[in-house]
């Protein structure tokens, strides 16, 4: 039976409607008036005061030479370490011909999309980790063409490490326009762009509504929402650390949810504590104490197996292990987007760039599906090739089923075959 030493309160639905209508109507005005609405908003919104929305090779060396060198040494290990890892997510993808049936064979092949756009917001806290793990796996995947887009600061320029580190992963073209006016620029191809078939990246309500919209339109990767922590602690971890570990994430913004799931009430309590204590000087404190206070649990359970259920139900977007039994835990947890095994490792190392991806599933989507791969910028696509003698063979089975679904046109493909292929001398 689980125990809360600290719930979140609960919360009232929060009403979307009016994000909803004001992301259809700028949609709408977006796709019939063009590049005049894209300007118009990002006018409007972003104050923007600049000509061209396109970031021009000469503004991006400029940018490149003011960066200092060691802020790019440590974009290069991060970036060669997410593309290393995403290289051989690639290379585990498997294309494959199998003969199931005498002449009938069956194919897989792996298809790059061919043009993506990967949005990184403003904000607070400017991502630039954002685009080694949208860029750069798109550029590992094989994508034709990157288009990148990222808000003009103080209405003027994209942040300057943000815009070094779209073009140091790899983006093709880079434009200084945000919100939802960059989202739909990018799906009708505005100002410029060729209209891309995907879309990625993270960003605020209304960036997340806009992406929401105009799925079918082009492809996306996840829907982001606030993120998550979630840290698994018995008595043999350092409570200290766990609460530094669960600040971390908090900091994220004041809806961001951070849970503690423990065998042991004593160091459950000790958590509490520490927390409270560092909250006293974390720089960050004005967001992470709300996030704390409003979404923050610590929960006491019986052992192991009713923590990975806890978890499991939970299913956080990151995941901290810090118990005595790390293999257990990684053989039993089913809902996660990423791991972090043994107090070694942190999720501030997923998000900057020990390799894995950070954009991963959150409020829940861990349920079904795992974060941004290689693979999510690659279309499994299928392949069939038949003998004549097998296409006879299979055309009367495949006709009954057409005939029994009333699919009479479906079905004469299937008999024109059977006559077709009979055998000459027979
Ligand atoms: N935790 C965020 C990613 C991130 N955080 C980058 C800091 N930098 C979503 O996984
Ligand atoms: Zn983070």
């Amino acid at each position: 039976m689980r125990r809360y030493i600290k719930k979140a309160p609960p919360k009232a639905p929060r009403d979307l409607s009016r994000i909803e209508e004001t992301v259809r109507r700028m949609l709408a005005d977006i796709a019939a008036n063009r590049d005049e609405a894209v300007a118009r908003y990002a006018r409007e919104l972003d104050r923007w005061q600049g000509k061209d929305f396109r970031v021009s090779e000469d503004e991006i060396r400029k940018v490149a030479a003011s960066l200092p060198e060691s802020f790019k040494e440590d974009f290069a290990f991060c970036k060669q370490q997410v593309t290393d890892f995403a290289r051989r997510q690639r290379d585990s993808m498997h294309e494959f011909e199998v003969e199931t049936q005498d002449g009938i064979r069956l194919g897989q092949k792996h298809i790059p999309v061919e043009a993506v756009g990967c949005y990184i917001p403003g904000g607070k806290y400017p991502l630039v980790s954002a685009a080694i793990m949208s860029v750069g796996t798109a550029r590992v995947a094989g994508v034709g063409y990157i288009t990148a887009c990222a808000p003009p600061r103080d209405g003027v320029a994209i942040f300057p490490p943000t815009l070094y580190a779209l073009h140091a992963s790899g983006a093709d073209e880079i434009y200084a326009l945000g919100g939802v006016q960059a989202m739909a620029a990018m799906a009708h191809g505005c100002v410029g762009m060729r209209p891309v078939d995907m879309i990625t990246g993270p960003g605020n309500a209304f960036v997340a509504e806009a992406k929401r919209q105009l799925f079918g339109t082009v492809g996306l990767d996840l829907m982001a929402g606030p993120t998550e922590i979630l840290v698994i602690a018995d008595d043999s971890a350092d409570p200290a650390l766990v609460a530094t570990d669960l600040l971390g994430q908090a900091e994220h913004g004041p809806d961001s949810p951070a849970w503690l799931v423990t065998t042991s009430e004593a160091f459950g309590k000790a958590v509490a504590a520490e927390i409270e204590l560092q909250l006293k000087t974390l720089p960050t404190a004005e967001i992470a104490s709300v996030a704390w206070r409003d979404n923050g649990e610590i929960v006491v359970v019986e052992g192991d197996e009713e923590a990975v259920a806890v978890s499991d139900e939970y299913a956080p977007e990151h995941l901290e292990v810090m118990t005595r039994r790390l293999d257990f835990y990684l053989a039993k947890l089913r809902n996660y987007g990423s791991l972090f095994l043994g107090e070694e490792c942190t999720v501030a190392y997923g998000d900057k760039g020990v390799g894995t991806n950070h954009t991963l599933p959150t409020g829940r989507a861990a349920r079904y599906t795992g974060g941004l791969w290689a693979g999510k910028f690659i279309k499994t696509v299928t392949y069939q090739h038949l003998s004549p003698e097998a296409s006879r063979r299979i055309a009367p089975i495949m006709g009954r089923v057409c005939h029994v679904e009333g699919m009479l046109a479906h079905e004469i493909t299937a008999d024109v075959r059977y006559r077709r292929y009979a055998p000459k001398n027979a």
